[in-house]
């Protein structure tokens, strides 16, 4: 096998502790000797010992003149795990091929020159768009130091997120709506806006099996948000952010008391700054943020530049009405030229579903 075909087996690896090693890297290795593999392992979660730590320390075979796979440049610093650099100079591996170079500060090419210095060959680049593809979430976050925003919507072929009604239970099929919920394990928040706490009660929690359910956060300029609000009731099992421009303690006592956060955000003529919410949140450790907004939150988002891709499912079916919900709403812009631009679309088909995700231009 040649060296992208263990690269992309370490990248399977990395995947296996998606949701789980968040706001750290999703990182896999794989040990080669004589064109046979003798180890394989990931970062498994947040604190714990990184994908090559926990490879070499695994791997029943002698590691000398051994070659290491690894999808992320090797640490070389003292975190909450020793560096990775010294448990593979004193394993014996003699060459080590890296996916993409860490662009944490504490690393950024030093992991790789010390391995040099120590007569390690090292090999860069190996299936880098992948490696950094995998990563994207953690690379956007420690150069920002605020979240990865997914905007997140589901409508009909005509662009409606409920009928004129109101109602949008469902718009996409079973296989779509589980695929969302995989995605509240894999982001670290989960941001909607009050008027769906109205309108909904979402719980806003992922129901798989194993898997973990995001922080919420909602967006609530005023303090709207019903006390008997499912995402209150049950905030001191899943964490609940209110964020909010009231000021007054005793306003925001009601929600602390049943084990909600409540944020005071600066505003933004009058609503909440979501860029400022999002520096907050940045500094509370989140990474990435499924935005599962409705309308007016969404077009906020989009025009306070805090969205970096766009979710968007397509069902097979059209509801009309010209006062149906549409997915991007607020007061939108006035000339064409000034749309928000997608770029670089991965399209999938899920069950009878369509799912396009793109990246949004930032200006
Ligand atoms: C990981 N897992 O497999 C690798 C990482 O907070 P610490 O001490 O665990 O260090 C985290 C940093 O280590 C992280 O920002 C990244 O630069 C580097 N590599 N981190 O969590 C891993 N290889
Ligand atoms: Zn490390």
């Amino acid at each position: 096998m040649d060296a992208e075909t263990y690269m992309k087996l370490a990248i399977e690896e990395a995947k296996k502790g998606e949701g789980f090693t968040n706001p750290n890297p999703m990182v896999g290795a794989v040990i080669v000797k004589d064109g046979r593999i003798i180890s394989k392992d990931y970062h498994r979660k947040y604190g714990g010992y990184h994908a090559e730590r926990n490879a070499i320390l695994n791997c029943r075979e002698d590691m000398h003149g051994a070659e290491l796979y690894v999808t992320l440049e090797p640490c070389c610093h003292y975190g909450k795990t020793p560096p990775c650099t010294e448990i593979i100079i004193e394993s014996g591996i003699k060459k080590v091929y890296i996916g993409t170079m860490d662009k944490n500060s504490l690393v950024a090419g030093k992991g790789a020159a010390i391995l040099r210095e120590h007569g390690i060959e090292v090999v860069e680049g190996i299936c880098e768009k992948e490696c950094q593809e995998l990563n994207k979430i953690f690379f956007h976050y420690i150069q920002t130091k605020t979240p990865y925003v997914v905007m997140k919507y589901a409508m009909t072929a005509d662009g409606k997120i409920a009928t004129h009604t109101g109602d949008s239970k469902w718009i996409t099929g079973e296989m779509a709506r589980e695929r969302v919920q995989r995605s509240r394990h894999k982001y670290m928040g989960i941001m909607a806006g009050v008027n769906t706490v109205l309108m909904d009660d979402p719980k806003l929690t992922c129901r798989i099996e194993g898997m973990k359910s995001p922080i919420r956060i909602i967006c609530d300029t005023h303090l709207k948000t019903p006390l008997s609000a499912q995402v209150v009731q049950t905030a001191s099992e899943v964490p609940t952010i209110i964020a909010t421009i009231i000021e007054e303690e005793e306003k925001k006592k009601p929600y602390t008391d049943l084990g909600c956060q409540v944020w005071t955000v600066p505003a933004d003529k009058t609503h909440i700054d979501l860029k400022a919410l999002m520096k907050k949140a940045g500094e509370a450790g989140i990474d990435s943020i499924l935005l599962e907004g409705g309308g007016t939150l969404n077009y906020s988002a989009l025009k306070s530049g805090i969205v970096q891709e766009v979710e968007m499912y397509i069902a097979p079916k059209i509801f009309g009405g010209e006062l149906a919900k549409t997915p991007v709403e607020g007061q939108g812009i006035a000339k064409a030229a000034d749309a928000f631009e997608l770029k670089n679309p991965k399209i999938e088909q899920i069950g009878e579903d369509i799912l396009i995700t793109w990246e949004v231009e930032q200006c």
